[in-house]
């Protein structure tokens, strides 16, 4: 049991320090170094965002043609939303969003898989003040207007989603159709 004023420097989670006292030299710095590589996965989340996004595609270069298609991000007492919520892509096609935020607050623009969405999404409850960066996610705060260039190179369904806490179940989220 943890108590509140504790001078013990804190122990990887699921180790006590009954557990920990009984641990010889060696043992207690193999936890603390399996303890150590968990947390670094969970603040480094991004080479798994970026390896999911290769499925959609590849960053688009903003030097070469694209499609220009305008993106709404809205909130409301009515819920949160793209418009439009479904966008028609050819395979090889490069698109530039031009997105722009109309709400109160920030939004996410996050292109990727349905799947790896949803599992980044659990992933953002745990760690709401997680900014993306990625060539495949941009953030827009209110008022604000980004744009992300994107060429699509797989045929398939994809998705963007706001992944701020809350937004995607409130309905922000879109479909790229890809054919
Ligand atoms: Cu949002």
């Amino acid at each position: 049991m943890t108590r509140l004023g504790q001078t013990r420097p804190a122990l990887p989670f699921g180790l006590t320090p009954a557990a920990a006292g009984s641990m010889k030299g060696s043992a207690l710095r193999r936890a603390l170094l399996a303890a150590m590589a968990v947390g670094l996965l969970a603040a480094f989340p991004a080479p798994l965002a970026a390896h999911d996004a290769s499925a959609v595609g590849v960053a688009g270069d903003p030097a070469k043609p694209a499609r220009t298609i305008e993106v709404v991000m809205a909130d409301g007492s009515d819920g949160m939303r793209f418009s439009p919520d479904r966008v028609d892509a050819r395979s090889g096609e490069q698109i530039r969003f031009a997105i722009r935020n109309a709400g109160t607050v920030d939004h996410e623009f996050f292109l990727g898989t349905r799947d790896a969405n949803k599992r980044h999404a659990e992933m953002m409850a745990a760690m709401p003040e997680m900014k993306h960066a990625d060539s495949n996610a941009v953030t827009v705060a209110p008022g604000g207007s980004a744009t992300l260039v994107w060429r699509f190179t797989h045929k398939g369904d994809f998705e963007f989603a706001c992944l701020v806490p809350g937004h995607y179940a409130l309905g922000m989220h879109g479909t790229v159709a890809v054919r």
